[in-house]
C-alpha cells in the first residue's frame, strides 16, 4: 500500500516546493521555486497571466513584511556573499545580486537557476516593478542598487508549496 509518507517524498522529488502568487488586478501570477543541487541551488519559473504592458523589474527581496504601502517592508534585493552592485538575471557571470532576476513581461515564462537554497528563499518576498530594470547598465543613481527599475506595483511572499493531499481547489498552471 502506498502510504502517505511514500506519497509526500514523491511529491517533493518531482515537484514546485515553493510558491509565490500575485493575485492582485494589475498583477496576477505564479512563480515555482523547485531545490535543486542537493539543495544547494533553486530552480525558479515564473509566469504572470497580468501585468501592465512593456518588461518589468523583478527581483527577489530580502524580507517578507508586506505590511504598509508600496511593498517596503520587502526591503532591498536580497544577496548572497559579499557586497555586489546591482546586474541582471542568472546566468550572467557579471556581478549582481543573488536575486537579481531581469524584466519580465506578459504570457512569456521564464526559468532561472540562481544561487541559494530554497530554505534560505522562504519567509522572503518577490517583487514585480512599474519600470523596466537597466540592468544595472544605466546613469542613474539607483541603476547599481534598483536598476532604476521604479515604484513595486506587486509583492508576493515566498511560501511552502501545498501537497497533493491538499491541494488549493483551483490552482494556475504555469506552461512548460
Ligand atoms: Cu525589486
Ligand atoms: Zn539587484
Amino acid at each position: 500500500m502506498v502510504n502517505r509518507f511514500y506519497c509526500e517524498t514523491v511529491e517533493r522529488m518531482s515537484s514546485t516546493e515553493g510558491i509565490a502568487v500575485f493575485s492582485s488586478e494589475k498583477v496576477k501570477g505564479e512563480v515555482h521555486f523547485i531545490s535543486k543541487k542537493q539543495g544547494r541551488a533553486t530552480l525558479v519559473r515564473a509566469f504572470f497571466e497580468k501585468l501592465p504592458s512593456g518588461e518589468h523589474g523583478f527581483h527577489i527581496h530580502r524580507a517578507g513584511d508586506l505590511r504598509g504601502e508600496g511593498c517596503m517592508g520587502a526591503c532591498e534585493h536580497y544577496h548572497r556573499g559579499k557586497a555586489m552592485p546591482h546586474g541582471s538575471a542568472p546566468p550572467s557571470r557579471e556581478p549582481r545580486h543573488t536575486g537579481d532576476l531581469g524584466n519580465i513581461e506578459e504570457g512569456k515564462t521564464y526559468t532561472f537557476l540562481i544561487h541559494a537554497p530554497l530554505k534560505d528563499l522562504f519567509g522572503r518576498s518577490i517583487i514585480v516593478h512599474a519600470e523596466k530594470d537597466d540592468l544595472g547598465k544605466g546613469d542613474f543613481e539607483d541603476s547599481v542598487i534598483t536598476g532604476h527599475s521604479g515604484a513595486r506595483i506587486g509583492c508576493a511572499l515566498i511560501g511552502r508549496a501545498a501537497l497533493s493531499h491538499c491541494q488549493p481547489r483551483k490552482t494556475r498552471k504555469v506552461p512548460k
